[in-house]
């Protein structure tokens, strides 16, 4: 029997990519139970060129469901996740909730497939999608030159916030459209989008505009997005003492996450060398050759599965250190497509 798939939070941004990547991936399930809140229960959505009814979730929608995938907010999660597997599910959860629980393994199947079958609740957590944008590329070097430390600088795209940040972008912009005076003057742009922090899920303009935080407050100035990179890096690559500092930024990008990557090896690492291994990762594309205007752009890859990588330097002042560019879709490698492929990893296990 093929297994039975449920996709809670079918109707959000990462869900309506995850129908997507569903429809395209080689077919491993049985049934696909649509699942969402009670307000978009019934909605017909389309999935493997069929129409679904959307169901409520209830603790019954999980009868007989073999692996349900999790594309909800935390909360949702924190108390979803487990109904679903006391009701016989592996949950695959996409949120925040479990990410640092020591009985949750936190996957990347391009670093650490293994730790699917490590699951005493019957949850397996997928990452943030800020710390995806650099695993497969990360994963790969590091097995070869031993990763020691991480500055990194992100430039997060508005899809990140959900489908909410992405309408906000396209309003703001649409305010600001055409008008050639508009950014050269402080506070204009906040003034023309109407900018009262409270109907926008970013606390500043998006417009013409970078600011430099992602996520909720935490100790010491942090944001949330900038502590999830650190620890979420090191769980993933087994790095318990990696060194790590972030800088989240969002930029007026819809979708497509990129990073400035500063990483700092045990042994002694060469350009030549480090391009050869990410050459070979199979989901990593090296686009790096600058004097012909070749690196990644998230307009460039949007909509696109691999992990793009360019940029890459020898720092100058800084030994066994990288410089890189990395860029991945948020949506797709950043969190459906990795949900999806954890599923599937789960899926082979059920159906062997
Ligand atoms: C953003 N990375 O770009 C966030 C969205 O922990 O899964 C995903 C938050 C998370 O805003």
């Amino acid at each position: 029997r093929k297994p039975t798939l449920a996709v809670v939070g079918a109707t959000g941004a990462v869900g309506s990519v995850m129908l997507d990547i569903l429809s395209n991936r080689p077919d491993v399930y049985g049934e696909i139970r649509l699942v969402a809140s009670a307000r978009s229960a019934g909605k017909v959505l389309r999935v493997r060129g069929e129409d679904v009814v959307v169901q409520a979730l209830t603790p019954e929608v999980f009868d007989g469901v073999d692996v349900a995938m999790f594309d909800v907010p935390d909360e949702v999660s924190a108390e979803w996740a487990p109904i679903a597997a006391a009701r016989g599910a592996v949950a695959v959860d996409n949120s925040g909730a479990f990410r640092m629980d020591p009985d949750v393994p936190l996957v990347v199947p391009e670093c650490n497939p293994e730790q699917v079958r490590n699951r005493p609740k019957g949850i397996i957590a997928n990452p943030n999608c800020t710390t995806l944008t650099m695993m497969a590329a990360m994963g790969s070097l590091h097995r070869e030159y031993g990763l020691r430390a991480l500055v990194v600088a992100s430039y997060q795209a508005v899809s990140g916030a959900g489908a909410a940040g992405i309408d906000r972008l396209y309003d703001e912009v649409a305010a600001v459209a055409g008008d050639r005076t508009i950014g050269q003057t402080a506070g204009d742009v906040r003034k023309a989008v109407g900018f009262d922090g409270a109907d926008s899920p970013f606390p500043a303009p998006m417009a013409f505009n970078v600011v430099p935080w992602a996520g909720s407050l935490k100790e010491d100035g942090w944001a949330s997005e900038e502590l999830k990179v650190r620890n979420e890096s090191r769980k993933i690559l087994g790095i318990p003492d990696l060194k790590v500092s972030a800088t989240c930024v969002r930029v007026p990008v819809i979708t497509t996450h990129s990073l400035a990557v500063h990483a700092t090896f045990d042994r002694p690492v060469t350009v030549e060398g480090a391009r050869a291994l990410l050459e070979a990762a199979p989901t990593v594309v090296v686009m790096d050759d600058p004097a012909n205007g070749v690196f990644p752009t998230p307009a460039d890859v949007v909509g696109t599965d691999p992990t793009y990588v360019g940029r890459i330097r020898q720092a100058l002042d800084f030994p066994n250190t990288l410089e890189l560019f990395a860029v991945g879709d948020n949506l797709r490698k950043g969190a459906a497509l990795n949900t999806a492929e954890i599923a599937e990893l789960v899926a082979a296990e059920l159906t062997a």
